[in-house]
């Protein structure tokens, strides 16, 4: 029954999930966008061959990319969101009550057109009024905005090829910060340190010199090669096991995955991570 579609890792490693229908297939400006119907992950986006997110497995990606930061930075009333055109990173912005706005740059409309049409089940927010979504390029928003200061940033972007590949300079990370309040937190996703170590490894060298506290934390997706991956959570003041307790028990009801104890636990790292941060 259907076919087998794989990414592949570097041709060394390759991860196939089985096809029941291909539902999109079309090219923006950008890059290559589908959205396969799959035996186990349910409906898949895929960029450029990428895995990008599944109906399966999303809620443990969006939950960890957002809720350590959107828990422990000490405003969260301007959030903005860079990449994320499935919807399900400001899905769970917007779950927080304190948000007043929520800024999504996203360069490619079509990941936007086809995610509302085929995977409506992980952008459930597209319509909250404190949404403002603008199809523009993220790094030139960071580097030329005059808009005011964020309280939170979060970095939703595809592994570092294509037009993604810019969302790991650290000129880019310099103009995030830039765009970030004094106290404010900015949180990424960094590759997976099992399968993509030197990338992982890239990301903190380029974030470090940039802010006091760097961590990255640890947690499953299985869609991705090897399953861990990583998120990056720096701030210049703030620390990340120090959650505003009332923020995080409101949102820990609702969520399928993240809860308080989940939050210290994944920022506790493998010995083989550890010893690779002494760079
Ligand atoms: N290897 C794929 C990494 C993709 C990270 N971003 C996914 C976007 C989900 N909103």
């Amino acid at each position: 029954m259907g076919h087998w579609y794989d990414e592949t890792f570097e041709d060394h490693t390759r991860l196939g999930l089985r096809v029941s229908e291909t539902l999109f297939s079309g090219q923006s400006a950008y890059q290559h966008v589908e959205v396969i119907d799959t035996v186990g992950f349910g409906r898949v986006l895929v960029i450029d061959n990428v895995f990008m997110t599944s109906e399966y497995d999303e809620f443990l990606y969006h939950e960890m990319l957002v809720h350590p930061a959107l828990v422990t930075a000490p405003s969260v009333e301007r959030v903005l969101v860079i990449g994320g055109g499935d919807g399900g990173t400001v899905r769970e912005v917007l779950r927080h009550r304190d948000v007043k706005e929520c800024v999504m740059i996203e360069i490619d409309e079509l990941v936007v057109d086809v995610s509302k049409r085929y995977l409506p089940g992980i952008g459930t927010s597209w319509d909250d009024p404190r949404l403002d979504l603008r199809f523009i390029d993220g790094i030139d928003y960071v580097k030329n905005s005059d808009d005011e200061k964020y309280d939170v940033i979060l970095l939703d972007g595809t592994d570092p090829v294509g037009p993604g590949a810019v969302l790991f300079d650290d000129s880019f990370y310099r103009a995030c910060k830039r765009m970030l309040a004094e106290d404010g937190v900015m949180a990424l996703q960094s590759e997976s340190p099992l399968l993509m170590m030197d990338l992982f490894l890239d990301v903190q060298r380029k974030l470090r010199p940039l802010f006091s506290e760097v961590h990255p934390y640890l947690g499953p997706v299985p869609l991705y090669g090897t399953g861990t991956w990583s998120w990056t959570w720096c701030s210049d003041t703030g620390e990340p096991l120090r959650p505003v307790q009332e923020r995080q028990e409101a949102i820990v009801e609702g969520s399928k995955a993240y809860n308080a104890e989940l939050h210290q636990a994944m920022f506790a790292l493998p010995n083989y991570v550890k010893r690779a941060l002494k760079l």
